[in-house]
């Protein structure tokens, strides 16, 4: 087996969690399986790799139908309702997927089905009869969701069909105690019932998942953990549910028409159907999603929340080596949670739907700028451990090193060079000793955020763009180019000169954190920054240690990053402890 750690890739295509399309999506999203990935494409484009960008809504699932169920409306109505407005949200938010897909096409219906009959070729697919809670009113059975208990585990009374989430047990749902059914008007008591389902034999893997999973002792000790975890302990695993809402069971005879495949095995193969439908829509070439998935100069990458990890380095991995042919993930990128500072009990809380505490991103971007979500979110990411969001840390933040270090360094000296050298980079004189150090640190830090970004550390990888910011406003100070303006002019010249130049390295080091502030401080400039994409590009970072030139002009510069106000923010925070920032 190749060591991947030291393969030379050609290529990079990076997979975003497919989020079910039954709510709006929240920071807490943000902050784990997004804006993380988002950073890193838009880091590896400005290098010029080819990188491709995959992600789409979730659309099948009990969660979806019941949600239908209770609101009187179609499965359909739910998710067109939502993947419309979860794909805005990532547009406005700046998560610049290069396809935002639906599991709901056709398409991924053939792509799911080709999944399942080359593993049951292979041999991995059995079946095997079950029993189920059954509603003999509703006669029909009551998968996940639909039956409610009490934990046989915890106790805890409102624990779903197979897995209780107060306490994380999974069981079998014949263990349930006291079962009652989730439906509304649904009056009567499940009944257990035999039902025959499919089967995916995960141990079949056990061996080549261990030998993948040792081959990365790079990821973090959490992803490695879990997937360790579930490795050791594998069973074969039931991949069809008693529903018609999901891709239907490839497998003639009526048993099959009344179940569908199971969500969770056919959301991950989403990454594989939308690769499909945007290389025939970008090349009108079926087969152009091959090279992305097959390719061995292709490094693949995941974004997910924890919770997901099971799915994405263990389950998904089996269901591709039983494909034969496809590459396997070279990191599962996993965060920990975004939880919420409760400002009025001083207490951390988990986010959640029934205690009203999310703040959705729509909510979120109607009332602050993206730059603003963007820096904090980074600036917090909880990626070795859960994080809190709080409104004074927040405000305290984005104030205190985005506008008062970066904003206000750029600010100040495009101001100053406008006004004294006619709206142009002035030519600098002699570079002394000091200019020289502030020349170099660009570079410098340039490579510190590279290096952290190479590893996935995006708040160190941020924090070193701050830093940058801190060193500007060490020299701009120092050098006084406010007192030198009326005593010696050609050395206000070089200050000046030097810190354009700063400007233009922060903008370019913006660009993957903030591309809203990039793209505005690339216009002042009079920069363009290169696009990049799947076809790759030229490496923004190399040219980096390219001067601007004197004499370039410059636009009149405005303010970047506006401070949030703190009477505006407390009233907002309130309307977030009223449980209305969703
Ligand atoms: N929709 C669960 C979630 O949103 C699930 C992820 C699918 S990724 C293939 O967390
Ligand atoms: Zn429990």
């Amino acid at each position: 087996m190749p060591d991947d750690t030291t393969r030379d890739f050609s290529r990079t295509l990076v997979t975003s969690a497919l989020p079910y399309a039954n709510g709006h999506i929240h920071l807490g999203h943000i902050a784990g399986a997004y804006l993380p990935a988002d950073i890193y494409v838009r880091y590896q484009r400005l290098r010029g790799t080819k990188v491709l960008y995959v992600g789409g809504s979730d659309e099948y699932g009990v969660p979806i139908t019941l949600t239908a169920l209770k609101e009187g409306v179609t499965p359909q109505d739910v998710i067109d309702r939502y993947h419309t407005a979860n794909a805005d949200a990532f547009a406005r938010l700046g998560i610049s997927y290069d396809i935002y897909g639906r599991t709901s096409w056709d398409l991924h219906a053939d792509t799911t089905q080709q999944f399942f009959r080359m593993l049951d070729a292979g041999g991995h697919i059995h079946q095997q009869e079950m029993e189920l809670w059954y509603s003999p009113q509703l006669e029909r059975f009551l998968p996940d969701r639909y039956v409610k208990g009490s934990c046989p585990r915890c106790g805890y009374t409102e624990a779903n069909g197979d897995e209780c989430e107060s306490c994380g047990a999974q069981y079998t749902a014949k263990e349930l105690v006291s079962p009652r059914s989730n439906v509304p008007g649904d009056d009567s008591s499940p009944v257990l019932r035999p039902s025959k389902h499919w089967f995916l034999n995960l141990p079949d893997f056990t061996e080549r998942l261990k030998t993948w999973l040792d081959s990365h002792p790079e990821w973090r000790a959490n992803v490695k953990g879990i997937a360790y975890g579930w490795v050791n302990d594998l069973r074969p695993r039931c991949i069809t549910r008693d529903t018609d809402w999901g891709v239907p069971i490839p497998v003639d005879g009526d048993e099959a028409k009344a179940k569908r495949i199971y969500v969770w095995f056919d959301a991950p193969i989403g990454y594989v159907t939308n690769t499909r439908q945007w290389g025939m829509d970008t090349q009108g070439d079926a087969k152009a999603w091959e090279l992305w998935w097959k390719d061995a100069g292709t490094r693949m990458l995941h974004f997910i929340g924890k919770d997901n990890v099971p799915f994405h380095a263990v389950i998904f991995p089996a269901m591709l080596m039983g494909q034969g042919g496809y590459n396997l993930a070279d990191h599962v990128v996993g965060n920990e949670y975004l939880n919420i500072f409760n400002r009025r009990t001083g207490q951390s809380e988990k986010g959640s739907k029934s205690k009203g505490n999310m703040i959705s991103v729509r909510w979120a971007l109607d009332n602050f700028s993206v730059n603003a979500i963007r820096y904090y979110l980074c600036a917090i990411a909880p990626e070795s451990k859960d994080a809190d969001f709080d409104w004074d840390d927040f405000m305290n933040r984005y104030n205190g090193e985005l506008c008062d270090v970066v904003g206000n360094f750029a600010h100040r000296s495009l101001t100053m060079t406008v006004k004294n050298f006619d709206g142009r980079v002035p030519e600098p004189g002699e570079i002394e000793a000091g200019d020289a150090a502030m020349l170099n640190a660009i570079g410098e830090q340039a490579e510190a955020i590279a290096e952290a970004m190479e590893g996935f550390r995006f708040r160190q990888a941020i924090e070193r763009f701050i830093d940058l910011g801190r060193k500007a406003n060490v020299y701009f100070d120092a050098m006084q180019p406010w007192v030198t303006r009326k005593t010696d002019l050609a050395r206000t010249a070089t200050t000046l000169y030097v810190c354009c130049q700063v400007v233009r390295g922060l903008c370019v080091l913006m660009a993957p954190f903030m591309p809203e502030g990039a793209a505005k401080l690339a216009g002042i400039l009079n920069v363009t920054l290169p696009q990049g994409g799947p076809d790759g590009g030229s490496d923004a970072w190399k040219l980096l240690v390219e001067p601007l030139a004197a004499g370039a002009p410059l636009n009149t510069p405005e303010v970047l990053f506006p401070k949030l106000d703190k009477d505006v923010l407390a009233e907002l925070a309130e309307v977030h402890l009223r449980g209305e920032a969703y």
